[in-house]
């Protein structure tokens, strides 16, 4: 049996791909270019609700996302560690990220105006990526299914604390209920995009299912968050901002209109409204911490001798 026959078993049998094993190049590098974007969206995904942590309106909610940002910290930790099980560097992603040669979430790039973005970033962007990260539960490549479960597990506590925020300010003051409406309004839509384009124009999205890479493909992982989210929407007596917004009967699933692939294509191609700023922001700490980079690994030294 070949290499590549055992390997293609392996994937036929659901037996997960370790990093000893051998594997096709293009497995290789589709994977550390997805687990590499989604470190480096973990990384910069702190910096909208960042910048709320001095703003937070009480002890508690900033106590709470202090905790949820560095859980962030911490997500993007596991997934560079996977993605070096592939045999690259996480320095050497981490820089082709700073050059805006390396992607990460289109939903970063917006701008947290208010409190209620930081509720609606919790329930609907946490929302949307658990969506995606439990189906990645059942990726083929063993260290990135494990990492997938416990940040499933961390990523639900996030949701539920964003939709109790959320819950809060829709039971307040009419200046509240407007402030919340008007976050899902412009979150709304970038939520959606964040399921990548329609699977007609997803090029790398037939191979990767055919390696069981990604088990569902981008519009059927939309349409999952779509019908989970709706009827929460309504719960707290919101609206979803689309007209064309209906229960389909005969699909039995909520039909919406089309995204802005406009949007979404600009977003992507980093002129979004804050992709200068996070880019900046990042490199930024780069920089800044070089020192810190350089003492720890001095006192390694020091440690070994
Ligand atoms: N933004 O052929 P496809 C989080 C790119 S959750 C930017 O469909 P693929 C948690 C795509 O990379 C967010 N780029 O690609 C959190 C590809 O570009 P390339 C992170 C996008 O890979 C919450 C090209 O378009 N989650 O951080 C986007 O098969 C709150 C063509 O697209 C993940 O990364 C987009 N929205 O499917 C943190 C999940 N969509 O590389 C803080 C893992 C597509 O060929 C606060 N990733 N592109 O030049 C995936 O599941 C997949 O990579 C998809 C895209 C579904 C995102």
């Amino acid at each position: 049996m070949t290499e590549q026959q055992r390997f293609d078993e392996r994937i036929a049998q659901e037996i997960a791909i370790e990093p000893q094993d051998w594997m096709p190049e293009e497995y290789r590098k589709t994977l550390i270019r997805q687990i590499g974007q989604h470190a480096h969206s973990e990384i910069v995904g702190m910096l909208p609700e960042g910048n709320w942590l001095t703003r937070a309106p009480s002890l508690k909610r900033k106590a709470i996302l202090l905790a949820k940002v560095q859980d962030e910290a911490g997500h993007g930790l596991y997934l560079y560690s996977a993605a070096e099980t592939l045999g690259c560097a996480r320095e050497d992603i981490y820089q082709k990220m700073l050059d805006g040669k390396m992607k990460y979430s289109s939903i970063f790039n917006y701008p947290t105006l208010n409190w209620a973005d930081i509720g609606v970033i919790g329930w609907l962007v946490d929302g949307a990526a658990i969506v995606n990260q439990v189906a990645l539960c059942r990726t083929s490549y063993g260290p990135y299914a494990r990492a997938m479960v416990k940040i499933c597990k961390e990523e639900s506590f996030h949701q539920r604390q964003g939709f109790e925020a959320c819950m809060v300010l829709a039971q307040g003051s009419e200046e509240q209920r407007q402030m919340l409406q008007d976050a899902i309004n412009r979150f709304w839509w970038p939520a959606l995009m964040m399921f990548g384009p329609n699977d007609d124009n997803s090029p790398n999205s037939a191979q990767s299912l055919a390696w069981k890479i990604k088990r569902f493909g981008n519009d059927e992982l939309r349409q999952r968050f779509v019908d989970n989210t709706v009827p929460q929407v309504e719960m707290l007596g919101m609206t979803v901002p689309d007209e064309g917004l209906h229960w389909n009967e005969a699909s039995g699933h909520y039909q919406f209109s089309e995204i802005d692939w406009h949007e979404f294509n600009e977003v992507v191609a980093g002129r979004g409204l804050c992709n200068e700023e996070r880019l900046a922001a990042k490199r930024k700490a780069w920089e800044e911490g070089t020192w810190v980079r350089e003492a720890a690994l001095a006192y390694a030294a020091k440690q070994n001798l």
